[in-house]
């Protein structure tokens, strides 16, 4: 251990700990930009600088190791000055739009300029005027606005091993930009929207589609039926005050009524659907053969990286739609024609903490298998918080209502899909009943759940098998094991697993591009320990146990893999 003092307050701190994070737990905040705890420090912005009791040297707190009898001070007059003049810099470049930003009232850089009391512009303002790329249609980028924080960067190219965005120039003229300067569309961009979230101020943002959705849900002729994801319910809630990973799934029906859905479900109910199929396709490639690993498809930011930088892994996916789209063919053939209504006329929409998903529900090989577009919309958490907003909605004091049925039920297995590890949890538990006729007497399968960003290992099924698994979650963690099958697959073998789930995100949806602003490792965990909570509260615990996924195999579909579930429910990817 280390023991340091800073701004007079003494603190103990483990070897490896900076200045900054050895601050912080001293409850001093030293102000930054450019650092964030999900990146590795680069001190591009200079804020966070200190002094050394006894030293001219200035360090740079989100780099400077922490180290013993360190007497570190963080705040005095010239540190102020020192502050307040870096962020003047930064505001001559930066137009003041704050009223009509996306990121008023939550950016970082207006949060500071409050705090230093900037009220005047004494540097010459040179507002760069470049156009916005609205090329992904679902990401945003705002070049005029960005700081050159390098955050954005640092998250595509090191967490998420894309490199769709860069910089360019140097000094005063540096810019970020999409690789090679094409449209952000024409880069190898996931859609992932982790630059979105990581961004401090308005230069990266989700494409706000809030006004189409109270737009069409206004007209009467539309019958408006919204489907909820797993992660939107342990999230929601911090935009209105409540805690990370406090459940709010009731409340959030009842607002989607009141914006004007006339039927709410849960995609929950479509991850037990997606159990039922990529589990019974696992049983098969396995009995008879097919090809291994089988790797998870329900993330489609994931989809974009293999069909670009991995299509010869293509047919290791899944053919199992995700649980949206699942639930939207869904949604407009079974329950449409359970109902009596003309599918033409149903809206169906999806609150999704993905940007990934607008992009989703457009792929050519699957949006419209109930011969209709299948997901009309897909609205990120925020947009949906936005929207709540707008309409005047109380959200915290709003009555809790029920999911509506029989398509909106769902079983622990269905909630569990938002955390990294919980496609495969859910899918162990639904294989073991088919492969052995017994539910399992523990649901909770703690070897497959945890941190670690590519976590495997192997599963006894009662002795009658053995399910070799891998959990990756952040998106350059998987070259590893992709490297590893392809490389067995050149060599005309295969890597030694039978199933992997890929989630784009680090720590899965829960901490997806359209959620709530300032995910950190503390709020992932939050939201993580509100989805296994979710799971217990369930009183079916495995999608195969969810009497609705019962009744509409019974009534609909036959069984898992049939022909019609083969025509609404799964799918193929082109490179
Ligand atoms: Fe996800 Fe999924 S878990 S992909 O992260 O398989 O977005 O929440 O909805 O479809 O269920 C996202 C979340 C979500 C799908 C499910
Ligand atoms: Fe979207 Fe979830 Fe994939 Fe992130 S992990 S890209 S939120 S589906």
């Amino acid at each position: 251990a280390i023991h340091l003092t800073i701004q007079g307050v003494e603190v103990t701190v483990e070897e490896g700990t900076t200045v900054l994070e050895a601050a912080r737990k001293a409850g001093i905040r030293i102000p930054t930009l450019c650092y964030h705890p999900d990146l590795k420090p680069f001190g591009s912005c200079g804020l966070c600088v200190c002094k050394q009791e006894g030293s001219a040297k200035i360090i740079r707190a989100c780099s400077a190791p922490a180290a013993e009898g360190m007497k570190i001070i963080t705040h005095d007059n010239e540190l102020f000055e020192v502050r307040k003049t870096i962020l003047e810099l930064v505001m001559s470049t930066h137009p003041a739009s704050c009223l009509t930003c996306v990121r008023n009232n939550k950016c970082e850089l207006q949060k500071l300029c409050v705090e230093y009391g900037i009220r005047e512009q004494p540097f010459e303002e040179r507002i760069p005027d470049l156009p916005k790329d609205k090329s992904t249609g679902t990401i945003v980028l705002d070049p005029s606005k960005c700081i050159k924080c390098g955050r954005c960067v640092q998250v595509c190219q090191s967490l998420q091993g894309v490199y769709a965005l860069e910089f360019i120039g140097r000094g005063d003229s540096t810019l970020m930009t999409p690789a090679a300067s094409l449209p952000l569309n024409d880069s190898p961009c996931i859609k992932c929207g982790q630059c979105a979230t990581h961004c401090p101020v308005g230069a990266i943002y989700e494409l706000d589609e809030g006004g189409t959705f109270l737009h069409e849900a206004s007209k009467s002729e539309k019958v408006v039926a919204v489907q909820i994801a797993p992660a939107v319910r342990v999230a929601l809630g911090e935009e209105f005050g409540f805690k990370a990973g406090e459940i709010t799934t009731g409340k959030i029906y009842t607002a989607l009524k009141r914006l004007g859905a006339d039927y709410v479900f849960d995609t929950n109910f479509g991850a037990d659907m997606t159990i039922m199929e990529e589990g019974s396709e696992l049983v098969k490639r396995v009995s008879e053969g097919g090809v291994l690993p089988q790797l998870t498809s329900c993330c489609p930011g994931w989809i974009e990286y293999v069909t670009k930088y991995y299509p010869d892994l293509i047919e290791n996916l899944s053919s199992a739609k995700s649980p949206m789209m699942m639930q939207g063919a869904i949604t407009k053939t079974y329950w449409a024609e359970k109902m009596g209504i003309d599918p033409a006329n149903v809206y169906s929409v999806a609150i999704m903490p993905c940007t990934a998903k607008k992009i989703e529900i457009k792929r050519d090989e699957h949006m419209k298998s109930s011969g209709y577009d299948d997901v009309d919309l897909v609205l990120t958490t925020r947009e949906l918080a936005r929207i709540i907003r707008q309409r005047g909605i109380d959200f915290a004091s709003l009555p809790e209502t029920e999911v509506d049925s029989p398509i909106g039920e769902y079983s622990g297995a269905g909630t569990i899909f938002g955390v990294t590890g919980g496609v495969m949890e859910a899918a162990i538990r639904t294989a073991y009943n088919a492969i052995t006729g017994k539910d399992l007497s523990d649901p909770d399968i703690m070897t497959v759940r945890g941190r670690g960003e590519f976590r495997h290992g192997a599963i006894d099924v009662d002795g009658k098998a053995t399910l070799r698994f891998g959990v990756v979650h952040g998106m350059a963690n998987a070259k590893e094991v992709l490297d590893e099958i392809r490389n067995a697959k050149a060599r005309g073998e295969r890597a030694p697993y039978e199933f992997i789930e890929i989630m784009a995100c680090r720590g899965g949806c829960i901490a997806g591009g359209g959620q709530p602003l300032g995910t950190d490792d503390e709020i992932r965990s939050k939201r993580t320990s509100g989805s296994y909570t979710d799971d217990k509260n369930c009183a079916k615990r495995c999608s195969h146990q969810n009497p609705s996924v019962q009744k509409i195999y019974s009534e609909f579909f036959e069984a898992p893999l049939s022909e019609k579930a083969h025509h609404l429910l799964h799918t193929s990817y082109k490179e």
